[in-house]
């Protein structure tokens, strides 16, 4: 059998391109991370080509013994390691996993609430022109203008709206979410409280951010950002054994895993992709080694020094650092927009995404801010006096935004700091044996 290089070295070439970027470059887009080589082995294995509609024990294809070990495996790691009683694995990835959440929860036309897009919210949180706003009665809430939740705002908005369901869970919220308080608020109208924990999975995982068990009702999460998993995603639950496939008695908390179960598949999906289960399983055993925990804590040491490195080159951060993996930069003062701040930090080598801030006067294909994020650098062995170093580079970057040979200098100086921090050593697609 040929090799990708000889069968398509078109494709085999752009992925070299890609390994070598992602080797020479600090990629620093908060829900980005590098998975293991393991990780990368189940991804790229037979399991995508089977086909098992259904779940473990019952499925409509013949042949998924072998299959069914893979999901079990998964299921079995993801109730251990986040302490719940029912995992779901199967959603492809996190916007249908949220779907997913709302086909069990409620009915077209409920009323859902979620912390709206421009204020670091997601897509699939009520955002307008996304099912979630199509679908349901979307209302949005939002954070105060210093960019924190206003947890006395947002009961007071909850109690007038009464959602069935509330979205918590953020793609640029630098802060904590108080489960506890957030609890109270949900179940002051009864509303289901859905925790989307995509972004700082691994952060609660690894015990460096509080978890929502015991506190929401439904959690959605994705597997590949600080879990540091593939793309994929998965819900957990607490309630009765799910029975698959079957209509619950009623749509209660009580019988919340079949009510899960039963929207992925048959509701919004086909066959899983089993491919990716494995690799979640693979994923979910790296994260209960000891190991994980101390990747967890660093991710937000790297994170916090990063905030004070930028924060005295006089960048400002929204609400004024993070207690997470990221961090938001309003650049307002610094006379650059997010879109000029991306690009002139992508030729010196440092991978951003422009994003809005509160309140932002400006349009979201070229809004105020920069994300930023540690944990794709904090997989690959850097640590706070590394921060500290980029932070100079970004400043530089920036005020020399129109100067292409300060850039090209950066780029340099970063590849000789990555350099010292291997990625995926041996690999290539352009060589027969990978
Ligand atoms: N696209 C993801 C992020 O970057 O945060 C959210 O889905």
């Amino acid at each position: 059998m040929h090799t990708l290089s000889k069968t398509d070295p078109e494709i085999a070439q752009a992925l070299e391109n890609e390994l070598v970027r992602e080797r020479e470059g600090l990629e620093m887009i908060p829900s980005e991370n590098v998975v293991s080589r393991a990780v990368l082995e189940a991804l790229g294995s037979v399991g995508t080509n089977k086909y098992s509609e259904g779940f473990p024990g019952k499925r409509y294809y013949g042949g998924n013994a072998c299959i069914d070990v893979i999901e079990n495996l998964a299921r079995e790691r993801a109730k251990t390691l986040f302490g719940v009683t029912h995992a779901n694995v199967q959603p492809y990835s996190g916007s249908p996993a949220n779907m997913a959440a709302c086909f069990a929860l409620l009915e077209p036309g409920d009323k859902l609430m979620g912390l709206n897009l421009t204020y670091g919210g997601h897509l699939t949180h009520g955002w307008k022109v996304n099912f979630s706003g199509v679908y349901y009665q979307a209302v949005q809430y939002v954070t105060s203008p210093d960019g924190w939740i206003d947890y006395d705002a947002l009961a007071k908005q909850v109690l007038e709206e009464k959602p069935k369901l509330l979205f918590v869970g953020a793609t640029a919220y630098p802060r904590i979410f108080e489960w506890e308080k957030l609890q109270t608020i949900a179940r002051s109208v009864d509303a289901y409280l859905v925790a989307d924990i995509a972004h700082i999975a691994g952060l609660v995982v690894g015990g460096a951010h509080p978890s929502p068990v015991g506190f929401a009702d439904v959690i959605t999460t994705t597997t590949h950002k600080t879990l540091r998993g593939p793309r994929g995603a998965m819900i957990l639950c607490n309630g009765e054994p799910s029975e698959p496939m079957k209509a619950p008695p009623e749509k209660s908390r009580k019988y919340l895993p079949t009510m899960i179960d039963r929207a992925v598949f048959p509701g919004l999906q086909g066959g899983p992709h089993n491919h990716q289960t494995a690799a979640i399983a693979v994923a979910l055993k790296e994260a209960a080694a000891p190991e994980f925990k101390t990747y967890a804590h660093q991710i937000v040491k790297n994170a916090k020094a990063l905030a004070e490195a930028l924060t005295e080159r006089g960048f400002n951060l929204v609400t004024g650092g993070t207690d997470n993996h990221l961090l938001l930069a309003d650049l307002t003062n610094k006379s650059i927009g997010g879109a000029d701040a991306e690009r002139a930090l992508d030729k010196a080598g440092i991978t951003v995404n422009k994003n809005t801030v509160p309140n932002d006067p400006r349009k979201p294909y070229d809004p105020s801010g920069i994300r930023l994020g540690t944990p794709p650098l904090t997989t690959r062995g850097m640590k706070e006096e590394d921060m500290r170093v980029i932070a100079g580079w970004m400043d530089e970057a920036i005020k020399n935004w129109k100067n292409e040979e300060v850039l090209t200098h950066i780029r340099h100086q970063v590849k000789e700091l990555t350099d010292r921090f291997p990625l995926y050593p041996g690999l290539s697609y352009l060589s027969a044996n990978r």
